[in-house]
């Protein structure tokens, strides 16, 4: 017999809805690697970082957290934000210092619809649709640059300035990733998204970049878009989207759109990659901590399943991937559903029926 792989596996489930999704992402990767036949196997270890662990220790993660997380071989994030803390604190102590500092700067984020579930998308049929949010994760606007009270404008009262970054570098390595993924896609195309019109400085190099990066694939089709005629665009004309490319802020808002539009946020599977595997890559359903029905067990794990999903494909276990993916569309088809789309059935149950359908 070969030796198992084995994948160590580093668990943040952090707050809210996150605790939730996160046990039912690892109940099914377990079960996967159970009927692997030692196959592979997984190693968890579990950090307790969040918005709990910042109330007793005044931190999100500890002081030498990162020390601690970079020799995993990922990281299974749930998620993040609680009322105690404020949300800036949260997000720049744990999830962003986490990408930003593991260079994760490919943020990719299928949105999918999936059998059985309503889109409120006007269309007879959607089952046909798909397109990927390819977000990028290091700059932009999260740059983080900025400050407060600068006595700038005399009887402006407090005057905050906050800058985004756009670099060549994060600019050239974002779009031609893009444009490697729409290779391998049906539709070889991708959407530029762009505020150039106003934008003048960084939004003017992201569409320069585009242009020139776009010359070395001649065989996708491109577009630039603007902001605001791609959420259009994305109601009325989504079956001219494939690969849609966009800074940090803007694909953050056009994701959570796609997932909505697709059905629920409940359901949106996201992948923060470091594609030079210097670093673990992290994988998250893209939906925030929930807190209105976090601790109810009514929350929906397809998300945080479906980013499972992709992290066996970053392993390379692709035909596990599959079987999760294929799970998800026989479960969500017969009805097993949690109420956000239009069922009765509990996180666990719909996890139970993702493994029992994965197993048949
Ligand atoms: N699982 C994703 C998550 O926890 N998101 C929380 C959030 O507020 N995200 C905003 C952002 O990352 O831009």
């Amino acid at each position: 017999m070969t030796t198992p792989q084995k994948f160590r596996i580093a668990a943040i489930p952090a707050d809210g809805v996150g605790i939730e999704v996160v046990e039912a992402g690892r109940a099914v990767l377990d079960a996967l690697a159970a009927a692997s036949q030692g196959r592979f196997t997984f190693e968890w270890q579990e950090f307790p970082w969040g918005s709990d662990y910042y109330a007793k220790t005044g931190r999100m993660m500890d002081e030498d957290g990162l020390d601690q997380l970079k020799d995993f071989d990922a990281i299974y994030f749930g998620a993040v934000g609680w009322p105690t803390v404020p949300d800036h604190v949260s997000l720049w102590g744990l999830r962003l210092k986490i990408c930003q500092n593991f260079d994760q700067w490919a943020n990719v984020r299928p949105v999918e619809f999936l059998p059985g579930i309503q889109s409120p998308l006007r269309k007879a049929d959607t089952t046909e649709l798909n397109w990927v949010v390819v977000r990028e994760n290091s700059e932009g606007e999260y740059a983080g640059i900025g400050g407060r009270n600068l006595s700038a404008r005399p009887g402006s009262g407090e005057v905050a300035i906050q800058s985004a970054l756009f670099t060549e570098y994060g600019c050239e390595r974002i779009m031609r990733f893009a444009f490697d993924l729409a290779r391998t896609r049906t539709h070889k195309k991708v959407s530029s998204v762009t505020k150039s019109n106003a934008q003048q400085y960084g939004m003017v190099l992201w569409d320069e970049v585009f242009t020139s990066v776009a010359a070395d694939y001649p065989d996708v089709e491109t577009e630039s878009v603007l902001v605001d005629a791609m959420s259009a665009k994305f109601v009325l004309r989504p079956e001219e989207l494939s690969v849609v490319v966009a800074s940090n802020l803007n694909a953050d808002i056009l994701s959570d759109l796609g997932s909505a539009l697709a059905g629920s946020l409940g359901l949106a599977a996201s992948a923060n990659l470091n594609p030079e595997r210097r670093f673990p890559s992290m994988f998250e359903p893209v939906h925030g901590s929930a807190p209105d029905i976090a601790g109810q067990g009514v929350c929906n794990p397809v998300g945080a399943i479906g980013s499972a999903a992709l992290m066996l494909d970053h392993f390379g276990l692709h035909d596990e991937a599959k079987a999760v993916r294929h799970a998800i569309e026989v479960v969500t088809g017969d009805g097993v559903r949690t109420r956000d789309v239009g069922g009765t059935a509990t996180t666990r149950e719909v996890t139970a029926a993702i493994i029992s359908n994965i197993a048949s």
